[in-house]
């Protein structure tokens, strides 16, 4: 009886080796294969098997964009438009989209309050409307007073509503590409929920830790460009991989400063 420990030691590891190798199958079907591992991607299409093996994004690569604007924003991201508000006036509207976040990434975004272009008045030049621009990015990505900010549209200067006059600045043609230079500008100005005056679908959607952003003048500037440089995630994430990025449409990055 001497081999009987060996017995049981041998019958012990064999049955160990039989449970590693039963948790490797089940690990191996629980990982579903992304598109480009199971070598039907467009790169790999006809090359049974092989091919390079491209890494492609999922949706969970994906972070979830809020953007509250009073009345109307185009936002970009990195040179790139990634978001047009699709309701020009009212109602208030949060458009919330999928993004692809890519670092450093640099925001930039012109907002506009509804305002006539020759008395900065609306309702048929009867009413001063106000501003107000808040966004939040699954990433973290907040709104606050780090942003930079810029009017283009003034106006009625003074706030002269019996004869209203306004005042238009110039937008520079490349102001939402990441190396435009912003650093002359103001930063924004942060102002109260209570002064801006959001309609309920903002109270519907994240936008915890975002602060309202505009100049200082929440009434009179109407036309206002915003610009953030983002160098990693502020949620602590880490930086993602870059993923390949296609260019659909070029006419995105140009023509943009109406
Ligand atoms: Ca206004
Ligand atoms: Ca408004």
């Amino acid at each position: 009886m001497k081999s009987f420990p060996f017995l049981i030691l041998m019958i012990g590891l064999g049955t160990l080796g039989l449970l590693y190798q039963a948790s490797q199958a089940q690990s191996q079907d629980d990982r579903k294969p992304r598109a480009d591992e199971r070598g039907n991607g467009p790169a790999e299409r006809g090359k049974k098997g092989g091919g390079p093996k491209i890494a492609k994004p999922r949706i969970t690569d994906t972070v979830k964009a809020n953007i509250y604007a009073d009345n109307w924003f185009k936002l970009y991201i990195n040179g790139n438009l990634v978001a047009v508000d699709s309701i020009s006036f009212i109602p208030h509207n949060v458009v919330s989209v999928d993004i692809l976040p890519e670092y450093p990434m640099t925001i930039a975004v012109m907002a506009k309050d509804n305002a006539d272009k020759d008395t900065g008045l609306e309702y048929d030049n009867t009413n001063l409307g106000d501003g107000g621009f808040v966004l939040k990015f699954g990433d973290g990505t907040v709104t606050n007073a780090s942003w930079k900010a810029k009017s283009f549209f003034h106006g009625p200067i003074d706030g002269d509503l019996k004869n209203p006059k306004t005042r238009h600045d110039p937008i520079p043609a490349n102001w939402s590409e990441p190396d435009f230079d912003d650093s002359g500008w103001d930063n924004a100005v942060e102002h109260s929920e209570e002064a801006v005056g959001p309609k309920e679908p903002f109270y519907a959607h994240d936008f915890a830790g975002a602060k309202w952003i505009w100049t200082e003048d929440l009434a009179l500037d109407n036309t206002v460009i915003f610009r953030t440089t983002i160098a990693s995630p502020p949620n602590g994430s880490p930086i993602p991989r870059a993923w390949p990025r296609g260019k659909i449409d070029e006419s995105n990055r140009a023509d943009n400063a109406k």
